[in-house]
């Protein structure tokens, strides 16, 4: 322990001590300063800067920091490895008196490594393809001097400093070269990668053999499929007919009498799948079947007196055709005498009145027609007798 009075009589010996150093002390000190330029493994040390107020310097004293010294106002070193050295001068001047100052010096002739970062940090899709918007960056170290900046183009594009993350959110081809620069210059080789990014998934066109007549086809149908993808081309086309399994798609589908439900969806290489599509398809190949009354017996105004193996109808009459289809429906029936379009009827019962003027043997042909555009006929002979005398009572009424 020191006492109060010791540390007293401490602190007045150390003012002596630093007032007899400045009144021996003889003269001003040096200052040592210096510059130097580095290229590559070699540097040059120029201590001209270093001054004396009061007289010269006599001396320079370089110590390299890798072990080795040297001695002169302008020196050379060459360092055998790359590094960071601290490199002092020891300036002395004519009256012995020294100084000392010292700079690290860097020694770096390796360029920078760097790196590309994505995310998502890989393909996201198949086959090397990225299905949604990416960013990507990049990362570099350099040995000593440190990076100074990376340089990047997308395809042919300017040379671009790297700042922030990029983003890319149109589908395309990427291709992207990138390199980085350390603060000495040293540029790194470039780098090339590419990213393949599709974001939109593949669509299909329908095409068939034949129209369809108020969604109808009146026979068997070809289906064709024609998917396309814009970016990474269409892979497989699946498809399905009534709730079978899907399969792959391979020339045209062929879909036959009745009611089906073709789906079909593609997916490109990319891994993008087309929403499902859905096509009701009814084919109806069947002609409706017709009958006609009057048929086979005696009509006397409309009311059939007895069954015959022929048709006589005397006085006016209702021609009606039985019309039926099994798959599509009855679309319309038209009447025809003797080839003469007479009337059609689109609504059940079928039906025409004949009250033209007669005295002789007609063929009377139905046409019917379902809603697929399937014709079925009927024809028949009939003796029609019908001088009108109805009309004319009716007139004389
Ligand atoms: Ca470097
Ligand atoms: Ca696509
Ligand atoms: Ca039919």
């Amino acid at each position: 322990m020191i006492s109060k009075s010791e540390k007293g009589i401490a602190v007045i010996i150390a003012l002596l001590i630093a007032i007899s150093w400045n009144v021996t002390a003889d003269g001003v000190p040096p200052v040592a300063d210096f510059t130097y330029s580095v290229n590559a493994y070699n540097v040059t040390f120029n201590a001209s800067l270093s001054h004396d107020a009061d007289g010269i310097i006599v001396n320079y004293t370089w110590d390299f920091g890798d072990g080795s010294v040297g001695y002169g106002m302008v020196v050379n070193h060459s360092y055998a490895v790359e590094g960071i050295y601290t490199v002092n001068l020891t300036v002395k001047d004519n009256q012995s008196m020294e100084n000392v100052t010292s700079a690290q010096v860097i020694i770096d002739v390796t360029p920078p490594v760097s790196h590309m970062v994505t995310l998502p940090s890989s393909p996201n899709g198949a086959e090397g393809w990225y299905v949604t918007e990416l960013q990507f960056w990049f990362n570099a170290s350099d040995n000593f001097s440190g990076v100074k900046n990376i340089l990047y183009r997308i395809n042919d594009g300017n040379w671009t400093t790297f700042d922030p993350n990029v983003s890319i959110n149109k589908e395309g081809i990427y291709n992207i070269s990138y390199y980085a620069i350390d603060a000495y210059g040293n540029e790194e080789e470039m780098h090339n990668t590419t990213l393949k990014m599709d974001l939109k998934p593949p669509s299909t066109l329908f095409n068939t053999s034949k129209n369809a007549s108020d969604g109808w086809y009146s026979g068997e149908v070809e289906i064709k499929l024609m998917p396309y993808d814009s970016m990474s081309g269409v892979k497989t086309l699946y498809y399905r007919l009534d709730d079978g399994v899907y399969a792959e798609y391979e020339g045209s589908i062929s879909v036959g009498e009745g009611f089906h439900v073709l789906e079909y969806f593609a997916v490109d290489n990319a891994g993008n799948a087309e929403e499902l599509v859905r096509k009701e398809i009814n084919v109806d190949s069947t002609p409706p079947s017709v009958d006609i009354t009057p048929y086979n017996g005696i009509y006397f105004f409309g009311r059939k007196i007895i069954s015959s193996d022929t048709t006589i109808v005397v006085g006016n009459i209702t021609v009606e055709a039985m019309v039926s289809d099994v798959i599509s429906g009855v679309k319309e029936a038209k009447f025809y005498v003797d080839g003469e379009f007479k009337g059609k009827d689109s609504v059940p019962p079928y039906q025409w009145l004949w009250d033209d003027f007669s005295l002789g043997s007609h063929e009377i042909k139905v046409v019917a027609y379902d809603n697929a555009g399937n014709k079925g006929e009927k024809e028949i002979t009939v003796l029609f007798i019908n001088p009108k005398i109805s009309n004319q009572i009716s007139v004389n009424e």
